[in-house]
């Protein structure tokens, strides 16, 4: 199937280092995503902080696999994966999928880094990997929306290293003069609004002092071509079985099955060679 982007769409990618698909799951979709986050028990039961530098968390929660519950199949449906395949030229896998929720008025923030900065050290060689963030609520500036700096993808990698509390974040030198040549977007989305992003995108979210929750889940896809090197705590490339679109609205409010649990991370650490090279161990997400 073709990828879900049309012309001018995919060419903004490329500019931009983003794209935003407006309505991608319909109201059906998003609620039963929505739903399965909120009462997922395998979920529920791998919800981790993640502070920032005031000591403001993120719930987090991580797994590996898609899986067959209801967000697994949103996450192997063909028109996500066909939208990555078009981006990313040619097969992708399912890297790793995270929700990453703000609490009203007790969210944390994410400063400003590439997802890349992190992936790197996981022995992908090439930066050919890109997420997808869905909306399960209102996303906006007052909550805590994604903000990216528009382009930044075309900077390459920019070096990333240890910040206040439980962050890596992008050389703040680095970011501050591209601060000063690029456009900072907030990525303000409806429930069921996807905004699809390269892993060298400079982006990050402000804290959620609203009294609005702010709840995304953020799927990540790396080239079937772009294997990792190093045995890490994301998978290697593992083939991707893609469902029809309408599997999602099938499959209604299907969890994880219980037994596969251990495609959840207990805490998603920064990659141990980051580790080493920073001196210390560091807790992360990606
Ligand atoms: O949820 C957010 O606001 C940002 C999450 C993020 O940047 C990440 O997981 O890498």
């Amino acid at each position: 199937m073709p990828s879900i982007l049309d012309t001018e769409q995919r060419a903004a990618y490329d500019r931009d280092g983003y794209v935003m698909v407006r309505g991608f799951y319909d109201p059906v979709e998003t609620q039963l995503l929505r739903e399965a986050m909120e009462t997922d028990p395998t979920v529920r039961s791998h919800v981790y902080d993640r502070a920032d530098a005031q000591g403001a968390v993120t719930r987090m929660v991580s797994w590996n696999h898609p899986g067959d519950s209801v967000y697994g199949l949103a996450a192997r449906c063909h028109k996500m994966v066909d939208t990555m395949e078009d981006l990313l030229g040619g097969e992708v896998y399912h890297y790793h999928s995270k929700l990453t929720a703000k609490e009203p008025y007790e969210g944390g923030a994410w400063e400003w880094h590439q997802d890349y900065g992190y992936w790197y050290h996981n022995g992908c060689l090439f930066p050919l990997m890109a997420s997808a963030m869905t909306a399960l609520d209102r996303c906006t500036a007052d909550n805590g929306c994604l903000q990216v700096l528009r382009g930044s993808h075309l900077m390459g990698r920019i070096e990333h290293g240890l910040l206040e509390g439980e962050q890596v974040g992008a050389d703040l030198k680095r970011v501050d003069m591209a601060l000063q040549r690029l456009e900072r977007v907030h990525c303000v989305m409806e429930p069921g609004d996807v905004v699809f992003f390269h892993c060298n995108t400079l982006h990050r979210s402000d804290q959620n002092r609203s009294p609005n929750r702010r709840w995304t889940v953020i799927n990540c896809y790396n080239a079937a071509r772009n294997d990792p090197t190093l045995v890490h705590h994301h998978p290697p490339y593992t083939p991707l079985a893609k469902v029809p679109d309408a599997a999602i609205r099938e499959a209604g409010l299907k969890f994880y099955d219980p037994q596969a649990a251990s495609a959840f991370l207990a805490r998603a650490s920064a990659p141990a060679e980051l580790q080493v090279k920073l001196g210390r161990p560091v807790v992360g997400a990606r």
